[in-house]
């Protein structure tokens, strides 16, 4: 089961609920005693009662009284803050490193020996980093149940780090509205016993069986990481981007330098489509939405995932 309100899933859940409930019980005193105040001013200086406006000038110990107490309490709320945030941005030298990526609309997780997933699997106990990577707008990535989140702004480099606590699935998404499917961007965190995550982790062989699989699919899977099928249906119906549902072999109509042309979809036009995907705009659908998958999609990628649409021609 998917989660996000575990007590102990993470090192920063405990400093972090801390300071959440420091704040809220300062702010929740103060609700209650203004609101009294206010009430209980207003019957006992209600017109009737004084007919005539009492001006009062100047209080040096009010002023004192007004300036300490507030101070004292910011700064005690700012303690509790900085007590979170300081370690968050201090991350361990042992961590395992491992890039994360955001595009619109979906994650990919990097990890140093070459694998890529679109869910996060971490080991147990176990510092992980995250280097973040957005690729074309503001991204944020929030694990809620871990108590963590960081925007990630193209052309910067950021981290988060965190040591999962307690096994199982958590949320992972995007919390910084960035268009149109914004809300395709929810995965999930899962946090394997290390000897779980360790065989994971070298098993490659993965791909194989999926290849061995029945036609396309193979592509599909490819497809489904990389998050093609968040702009793209198979069902014909219109998201963001063409549907793939009848694409193989079909009739294009594209805009080209503004110019309309048409074209038969056959492999070559895929792989262009792809590595090129703002140079031919098929008509109806907007330029600029699809970057280049040139650095994630390697030409073998490309035609499995020909043989995935090849299953979708009816
Ligand atoms: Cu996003």
């Amino acid at each position: 089961m998917i989660t996000c309100n575990i007590s102990d899933a993470s090192n920063f859940v405990d400093i972090v609920d801390t300071s959440f409930y420091v704040i809220l019980g300062i702010i929740s005193f103060f609700l209650v005693a203004i609101t009294f105040v206010l009430i209980l001013f207003v019957f006992k200086y209600r017109k009737t009662r004084n007919p005539k406006a009492t001006q009062i000038k100047g209080s040096v110990i009010l002023e004192i009284i007004w300036t300490i107490i507030p101070l004292a309490l910011v700064m005690v709320m700012f303690y509790y803050g900085w007590m979170g945030y300081r370690p968050m941005k201090d991350a361990p030298d042992d961590s395992f490193n491992i890039e994360a990526v955001g595009r619109m609309w979906s994650w990919k997780f990097n990890y140093p020996n070459g694998k890529s997933t679109d869910t996060l699997l971490v080991p147990l106990n176990r510092n992980i980093k995250l280097d973040l990577k957005a690729l074309d707008v503001i991204h944020s990535l929030y694990i809620p149940a871990f108590r963590i989140k960081q925007d990630m702004v193209p052309g910067k480099t950021d981290f988060m780090w965190f040591r999962p606590s307690r096994k199982g699935d958590y949320e992972l998404f995007c919390t910084e509205y960035c268009g149109l499917r914004h809300s395709s961007m929810l995965t999930s965190v899962k946090v394997l016993d290390s000897a779980d995550f360790y065989n994971w982790y070298v098993d490659t062989t993965a791909v194989r069986i999926a290849k061995s699989d029945k036609p396309g699919a193979l592509g599909f899977q490819i497809a489904k990481k990389n998050g093609c099928l968040v702009c793209h249906s198979v069902d014909g119906s219109k998201l963001v981007g063409p549907s793939w549902k009848g694409l193989y072999g079909g009739n294009r109509k594209l805009k080209v330098k503004g110019k309309k042309i048409e074209q038969i979809a056959d492999s070559a036009y895929i792989v262009k489509s792809i590595y090129y995907p703002n140079d031919e705009i098929v008509d109806g659908y907007s330029k600029g939405l699809m970057l280049s998958y040139k650095n994630e999609l390697k030409p073998e990628d490309i035609s499995e995932i020909i043989k995935y649409l090849k299953t979708l021609t009816d």
